[in-house]
């Protein structure tokens, strides 16, 4: 009995102590970097992952051939012959975007779905004798194939006679009420800063100025995609999640902060369509806000489909430029891809954006640094955790760091064979805030360093692409830099002519 105690006793002195070392080791563990300025929220985190999606611009406007309906055109005009979610989500699928946003209701008023608020709605349509919801159909395919949705509720509506009032406010809420709470998870909700003036109004064919700022109420309207849909993405001019990049062209400033602080000239509140939206190319260095750009563009010259403009369907070559300037600037690609009068994304359009496609996959198919032999001027705490083996992962999550007081390593990239590239992509580690200001990459050549490249800013991404380079070594210097810079991804990549 007493050998048994004593036993017990021994083995509970034992456990003791291995849990009293388990803790200490881990109080030993090497801490990661404090965050540094304004940092992402989880939305906006998952949004930075999708990098490249659709807009689908599709209303009263496919038929009549504008792009900015009045608001009197007769619901019998929308009417697509063959319409087929399938076709339009399955091509975008196929093109590798990651979510679409339709136009759920243009500046026209006309609702793509049956809204219990109006009947200028595809309820008062042909299309499919009244009983058809362009808006429930492009969900399901998103869910069908994977893909994100996003709804663009036009706040401007050029045919209710109330806009301008207080009662359009109540009607445009229970709008976003409708579509926040029928179609399933949506992950952006994109409005526009485009609103108020001249419109139908329900017969009073006039111009409705309203005082952008105050009108919407925006952060009450806002507090719906909260309530409802907490995981979405807020875009507008000013965000608050994404912030219009400042052009319809497709590209971001270099640099291009993520982090911004929207301002006016004359000290109003800034709102969609009240702000200094040029400033949103380059965001604000130490901006107040994580308020990453989005770049919109569309395939066509237009937003909506004119057969006219099929032989002008934007080419592989200039999209691939374009995600370049977009992603490849820590921004998103928001790329529109509008339906024709049947219902469908034309052949044109799929055929270019396929294309795009395939010299993406073929680009970024190899990463030649996965093959490197990696030596970092400083690693946090000589821990494992920060490793710069985490470069070449190819996870996120993972990254390389230093001490709190190193702000300007350097980290080295040996080859045991010649490497030949003219691709380049970095990556930040976002939850602790955009931290490096300049870099510079340099090859080994003829017995010394040769700088090829630097840059302002990393992000969320930072591709460069330039001339051919041919080393066995390549270097990445932080030159610029507050704090210790938190380093996620790596790539040297061969784009082939
Ligand atoms: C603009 C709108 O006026 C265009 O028609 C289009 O919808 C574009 C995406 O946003 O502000
Ligand atoms: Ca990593």
């Amino acid at each position: 009995m007493r050998r048994d105690m004593h036993l017990a006793f021994s083995s509970l002195i034992f456990l003791l102590l291995l849990i009293f070392l388990a803790v200490s080791c881990q109080n030993q563990k090497v801490k990661p970097p404090a965050p540094y300025g304004a940092t992402p929220s989880k939305a906006q985190l998952h949004w930075h992952q999708l990098e490249y999606y659709g807009f689908l611009h599709f209303g009263l406007n496919t038929f009549t051939g504008q792009e900015w309906g009045y608001g009197n055109v007769s619901p019998e005009e929308f009417n697509p012959t063959n319409f087929d979610s399938d076709q339009i989500v399955g091509t975008a699928k196929k093109a590798g975007m990651k979510g679409l946003i339709l136009t759920c209701k243009h500046h026209d008023g006309f609702c793509l779905w049956p809204s219990e608020y109006t009947d200028y709605s595809v309820k008062s349509s042909p299309w499919k004798d009244g009983k058809g919801d362009v808006v429930k159909e492009i969900s399901e395919a998103c869910a069908k194939y994977g893909l994100k949705f996003g709804v663009y509720l036009s706040p401007w509506d050029r045919n209710h006679p109330d806009y301008g009032k207080p009662a359009y406010i109540e009607y445009y809420r229970n709008q976003l009420r409708e579509l926040l709470t029928n179609y399933g998870p949506i992950f952006e909700v994109w409005f526009d800063g485009a609103n108020g003036g001249t419109g139908w109004y329900g017969g009073a064919d006039e111009e409705r100025k309203i005082d952008r700022s105050i009108y919407y109420d925006w952060d009450n309207t806002w507090k719906i995609v909260r309530e409802l849909q907490p995981d979405a993405v807020i875009f507008s001019d000013v965000g608050p999640d994404i912030r219009w990049v400042g052009n319809e062209n497709g590209f971001a400033g270099d640099p291009c902060w993520a982090t911004y602080t929207p301002q006016t000239s004359d000290n109003s509140q800034p709102a969609p369509g009240n702000v200094n939206y040029q400033l949103g190319q380059n965001g604000t260095q130490n901006g107040k806000f994580w308020m990453p750009a989005e770049c919109d563009v569309s395939i066509r010259p237009g937003w909506f489909y004119h057969a006219a403009q099929d032989s002008l369907v934007k080419s592989p070559e200039v999209l691939l430029d374009l995600y370049f300037k977009s992603v490849g600037r820590g921004a998103s690609f928001l790329l529109n891809i509008p339906p024709n009068k049947r219902g469908r994304i034309t052949q044109d359009d799929s055929l270019s954006l396929i294309g795009f496609k395939k010299m993406r996959d073929e680009i970024f198919k190899t990463n030649l640094a996965e093959k490197a032999k990696l030596t970092a001027s400083n690693i946090r705490g000589d821990s494992d955790e920060f490793l710069p083996i985490n470069l070449i992962d190819g996870n996120s999550e993972t990254f390389w760091t230093t001490s709190d007081v190193i702000h300007t390593p350097e980290l080295i990239m040996d080859f045991e064979e010649v490497i030949v590239f003219n691709v380049i992509s970095l990556q930040e580690y976002l939850p602790l805030g955009q931290r490096i200001e300049k870099w510079t990459f340099d090859i080994w050549k003829d017995d010394h360093w040769k700088e090829v490249t630097d840059g302002v800013s990393i992000g969320s991404k930072r591709l460069w692409k330039g001339e051919l380079q041919s080393t066995h070594k390549i270097r990445l210097r932080i030159v610029e830099s507050p704090v210790c810079p938190t380093i996620s991804e790596f790539g040297v990549y061969l784009a082939k002519d």
